[in-house]
């Protein structure tokens, strides 16, 4: 090993759990559940086998209701057939000593009316159709025109929330992370460009968190804090979103978090998948506010990685297209081994070409 990169390699307490390495699996949309049922598969749990050399796995993310679907095939977390299929996958990755959470997840208004319950309208923060797409039996289709949540009907979407992350401890997750990045309905309720509600969830920044700390609380209900992360991503525009000072609601966001004693913040830093340096924002004050562990992700290299945590600016890096073409990410970066280069056309949907069959280093 070079000796610069021992750092990657140094063990981390997160919570409760010992982490072996700096090196996090980030969630990836990979849309190969089972069709129809919408539960992980034996193909499914082969993939996060491969990939259980991580510090820890942080799953693709899962919907917590029918509702919070924006996608093909991707998995629920929501009814039983789900939760015994993401069994398979937990029994894999702990079989080979890994650890993995799973993402909770509502798309909001990130979805099209074919992949909605009977049909309705996608539902949102308010009634404001996102200028994106999504990927149903057709193929890349518009994002639905959402209707706005009625306030009375929120408590149902928490519940949803709680009744999920009961499911991933019956599935045996180590943890949860929420997801509140990526222009989703948690992010729906945050960002002042798509939240226009005069009720007690819309306008100030105190009710704007007010949503999304009442699905980190039901999580708490359930779930230990030392196991539960929440991820942001506080000036990405993917999904057709913004604020007009992002500063002013995430700050206060990781305030609200580490008030609570939640294991991990994790922060998509610059637009996903695109730029670092896409929108002047300080993601260090950010870490400073939260009292947890930090995860860094968007774009790091073995060297960014490696200078980031000897600066002191990241606890962890979370590698997300890396770990597509990797399964043995951990130990190639160990080496300095060359990387496999990942094929976009295989990143959504499909079986195991593009998924189950990048090799590992020890194939060669
Ligand atoms: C790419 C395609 C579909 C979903 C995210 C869950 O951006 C996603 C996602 C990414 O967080």
């Amino acid at each position: 090993m070079a000796a610069d990169a021992e750092i990657l390699f140094s063990p981390f307490t997160l919570g409760d759990l010992r982490l072996p390495n700096r090196i996090v699996m980030a969630p990836l949309t990979r849309s190969r559940a089972r069709k129809g049922a919408l539960a992980p598969t034996a193909l499914n749990a082969e993939y996060y086998r491969q990939r259980a050399s991580a510090g820890f796995i942080v799953s693709e993310a899962s919907q917590i209701s029918q509702e919070g679907q924006g996608y093909l095939d991707t998995p629920g977390v929501y009814a039983d057939a789900q939760v015994e299929g993401w069994r398979k996958v937990t029994d894999a990755v702990h079989g080979e000593g890994g650890l993995i959470f799973i993402q909770l997840w509502h798309v909001g208004r990130i979805s099209n009316v074919s992949l909605q319950p009977s049909g309705a309208a996608p539902v949102s923060s308010s009634a404001i159709a996102a200028k994106a797409q999504v990927y149903d039996e057709t193929g890349f289709v518009p994002t639905s025109t959402p209707r706005a949540l009625e306030t009375s009907e929120i408590a149902r979407v928490v519940e949803d929330y709680r009744r999920a992350a009961e499911n991933a401890r019956k599935a045996g997750f180590d943890g949860v992370e929420i997801h509140a990045a990526n222009g989703y309905l948690l992010d729906q309720f945050l960002r002042d460009g798509v939240n226009r509600r005069d009720d007690e969830f819309g306008g100030s920044v105190e009710n704007r968190l007010r949503f999304p700390l009442q699905v980190v609380d039901a999580v708490l209900d359930v779930w230990d804090r030392a196991r539960v992360g929440v991820r942001v991503s506080p000036v990405s525009p993917f999904n057709d979103i913004a604020d007009s000072a992002p500063e002013s609601v995430f700050v206060p966001f990781a305030e609200a978090l580490g008030a609570r004693g939640l294991a991990y913040l994790h922060a998509i830093e610059g637009a996903t998948g695109g730029p670092r340096d896409a929108a002047p924002f300080d993601f260090q004050k950010l870490r400073k506010s939260f009292s947890g562990a930090y995860v860094a992700n968007n774009g790091f290299t073995r060297e960014l990685a490696i200078e980031t945590l000897e600066a002191g600016r990241a606890d962890l890096i979370a590698f997300g297209r890396p770990f597509i073409s990797n399964p043995d990410l951990v130990e190639r970066l160990r080496e300095d081994a060359p990387l496999n280069a990942p094929d976009p056309d295989t990143f959504y949907g499909g079986d195991a070409e593009g998924y189950t069959d990048y090799p590992a280093l020890s194939d060669a």
